[in-house]
């Protein structure tokens, strides 16, 4: 009796296992039905971290104007100073939630794209390239996409598993709103169902009708818990976050500025001189590479205003953590994780209750944007109040 009355319960524990195995897998199939109007497939070449997000936004964005889903890329991580001294290509979702993104556009990972729809919708013979006349006329034959000539292009599109059998080449467009239009009438989905770019089908920096679209990019539960951890364990509210990109390969940057010719728009700079380049504001020098005497001014003077108990320093080099710590005799504490996955970094610095950043980095403008989105307050190196400073002709 007692046996029977188990193996019954055994069976209808098991049948309840495999309706939701069945539910989650039909949820999952119903998700990859082949989109007939196309689809953007791109690498993000093109600059690490903050640059292939800001190109992640326009790519998003054109997805979206072509009415085609966007397979969205893996990141590409350089570790070639680290284990394993190449380039790691971390899926989107190690990082951030792929559900958000659908409140905005149809996407899917790049990665489920090439297992489930590829197979039958892109096989090897019809994957073609497409780029501008001008990258092709660089090939041999001036008429090859140079989809996997070098060092990120070549690994990325091997660790997808994608050789091109041929391409198609295409002038007097670009990826603004304007040629919409064009792109639609000149690539219509019937005859050109994947469109595989060498690059982003965007700029740099992400247009500022697109800075929006952070607000889809949402944390994943893994690097929410691990930051939430490190700042219950390490932090004391209110804390003041600070990035400090002073490295050397920011400081050989930011001598282009030092001829005076660059003008206020450099690298992510719109984020705080302003996108209109006739009203921009003057970029200085002390905005590009503080020197540790404005990061020890900017730091004292948040601190004091929001009464912070804690600072915290994400950096790609030096922490200055004991010259920041020496301000405040003791009484703030001065936290630095150096992590190994900057995402955590980035993390932190997003939920601090002020944010101090370098205005000319992409890694910076990341956090902005997020903290935008979120009413929280941020100030740059050399501009303590963004966006109230007086424009150039009003001073
Ligand atoms: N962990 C960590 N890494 C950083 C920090 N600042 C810069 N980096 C590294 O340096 C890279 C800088 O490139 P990028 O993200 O394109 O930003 P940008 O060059 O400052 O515009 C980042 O992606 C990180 O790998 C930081 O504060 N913390
Ligand atoms: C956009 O694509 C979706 C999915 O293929 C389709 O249902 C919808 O009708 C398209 N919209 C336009 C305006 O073409
Ligand atoms: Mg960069």
């Amino acid at each position: 009796m007692a046996a029977t009355a188990k193996s019954l319960k055994l069976f209808i524990v098991t049948c309840l296992h495999l309706a939701f195995f069945l539910t989650i897998t039909f949820i999952h199939a119903a998700d990859l039905t082949w989109d007939a109007n196309g689809y953007v497939l791109y690498c993000p070449c093109m600059g690490r971290f903050g640059n292939q997000a800001d190109h992640f936004l326009g790519s998003l964005a054109f997805a979206k104007m072509l009415n085609r889903t966007l397979a969205v890329p893996p990141w590409v991580v350089y570790r070639h100073h680290a284990p394993p001294f190449t380039n790691v290509h971390v899926p989107y979702t190690e990082y951030f939630q792929l559900e958000p993104l659908k409140q905005y556009h149809r996407v899917v990972s790049l990665e489920d794209f090439m297992k489930h729809l590829a197979p039958k919708h892109w096989p090897q013979g019809r994957r073609v390239a497409y780029c501008f006349e001008s990258a092709a006329h660089r090939s041999p034959d001036k008429k090859t996409c140079p989809m996997k000539d070098g060092n990120p292009f070549g690994p990325f599109w091997d660790h997808i598993g994608v050789d091109f059998d041929r391409s198609v080449l295409f002038g007097s467009l670009s990826f603004s709103s304007y040629y919409q239009p064009h792109w639609k009438s000149r690539f219509p989905p019937s005859e050109h169902p994947v469109i595989a770019l060498p690059g982003a089908p965007a700029q740099f920096p992400v247009l500022e009708e697109h800075v929006g679209l952070q607000q889809y990019v949402v944390w994943s539960d893994k690097i929410v818990q691990e930051g939430e951890n490190h700042i219950n364990t390490l932090l004391t509210r209110p804390f003041v976050g600070i990035h400090l990109r002073i490295g050397s390969d920011w400081v050989n940057a930011c001598k282009l500025l030092q001829s005076g010719d660059a003008g206020p728009h450099f690298m992510a700079s719109p984020q705080c001189v302003g996108y209109d380049r006739q009203n921009a504001l003057q970029l200085t020098m002390t905005m590009c590479l503080p020197e540790l005497s404005e990061i020890q001014r900017a730091v004292k003077l948040w601190v004091k205003k929001t009464n912070a108990q804690s600072v915290y320093i994400a950096t790609d080099s030096e922490t200055h953590s004991a010259e920041i710590q020496k301000l405040f005799k003791g009484k703030v504490k001065v936290v630095s994780l150096r992590p190994d996955t900057a995402q955590i970094d980035l993390y932190i610095l997003g939920q601090a209750d002020h944010f101090i950043g370098n205005c000319v980095s992409s890694f910076t403008a990341f956090v902005k944007r997020e903290r935008d989105i979120h009413g929280r307050l941020s100030s740059f190196f050399g501009m303590d109040f963004p966006g109230t400073r007086k424009r150039k002709e009003e001073l």
